[in-house]
């Protein structure tokens, strides 16, 4: 039975740095790990991926070649994927007996709600092959939290991305670590992870008399984002292992890794304690060259 996760989410919200930061926890608790980029503009790669879109078809010969702009060439790579499925298939016929897939897919949200190339993608793979990758992480960076507008916003893509693509979710609120230098957050964190009692938001959008009616409105996608109780979201701080440790534990315990029989993840998980340090190198070298710019030796000693 094979495994995996199917990540999305708006542009920047961190899915490729994650789809690295994941690949190299999980291969430090001993899982065989194949990350494949199906996004065919991600030209730097942070991980070493075992299936790469771009070997078919290249965002940037697509606009060229047919006269596209960046979001109509991606909707045409993936209506190209969706064609050429078997082509993907037998690249990853030789993963799926023993590893575990990571799928890191392209930013443009509308390929989830909007279109159904990517939904078909998703489906046909995991019809053909057999594979328990249905479980959809959708990211979203956490400073969407720093104001109800842009918190709202993300509920509602949320909801309708889990509401098209039918498939269980996981929705991940990113970069933590950054949420304090948002600003102080209107309520504490637990209150925009459980997404309950939306009302109080009312409290913190524009009082100007003339936003009544942008008020009465965030009010009724409100009610409809609480009706549906289907949206909530965990945290994600990818430099801290403790928080990818949850956020996998999770994931086993929702596509069923944990009842598999793979191998125990109790035992799993006891081997990030007795693990050398390239975790410790993953941390102090390269993510903080890469989100820390900053001098400060509290912070680098971290
Ligand atoms: N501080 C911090 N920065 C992060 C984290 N995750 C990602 N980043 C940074 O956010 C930026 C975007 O990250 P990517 O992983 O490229 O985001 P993406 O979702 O793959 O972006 P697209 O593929 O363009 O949609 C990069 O500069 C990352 O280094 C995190 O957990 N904390
Ligand atoms: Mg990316």
């Amino acid at each position: 039975m094979v495994f995996g996760q199917i990540v999305i989410g708006p542009p920047g919200s961190g899915k490729t740095t994650y789809c690295d930061g994941m690949s190299q926890f999980l291969r430090l608790i001993g899982r065989k790990v194949a990350v494949i980029n199906l996004d065919p503009a991600n030209d730097e790669l942070p991980y070493e991926c075992a299936v790469n879109v771009e070997d078919l078809i290249k965002l940037s010969d697509v606009m060229i070649e047919h006269g596209l702009g960046p979001n109509g060439g991606l909707v045409y790579c993936m209506d190209f994927l969706e064609k050429n499925i078997d082509w993907l298939q037998s690249k990853l016929q030789p993963l799926v007996k023993d590893h575990y897939l990571l799928f890191d897919f392209p930013g443009q949200v509308e390929l989830f709600f909007l279109h159904s190339n990517a939904k078909r993608v998703i489906s046909k793979l995991t019809k053909k092959m057999d594979l328990r990758v249905r479980l959809v992480e959708l990211f979203f960076d956490s400073h969407l939290c720093s104001d109800p507008g842009k918190y709202v916003s993300a509920l509602l893509l949320s909801l309708t991305t889990m509401l098209h693509l039918e498939l269980p979710h996981i929705n991940v609120l990113s970069k933590i670590d950054l949420i304090e230098s948002y600003g102080k957050l209107a309520f504490n964190l637990d209150y925009y992870t459980d997404v309950q009692d939306l009302s109080y938001l009312q409290l913190h959008l524009e009082q100007d008399p003339r936003s009544a009616k942008y008020r009465k409105l965030t009010k009724e996608l409100c009610d409809v984002v609480e009706d549906f109780c289907l949206v909530n979201f965990t945290t994600l701080d990818i430099q801290d292992k403790e928080s990818v440790g949850n956020l996998v534990k999770l994931i086993d315990k929702s596509n069923g890794y944990v009842f598999a029989g793979v191998e125990g993840s109790v035992v799993e998980f006891s081997k990030i304690a007795a693990a050398p340090l390239d975790w410790d190198y993953y941390r102090t070298a390269a993510i903080q060259e890469k989100y820390m710019d900053t001098d400060d030796e509290d912070i680098r000693k971290i």
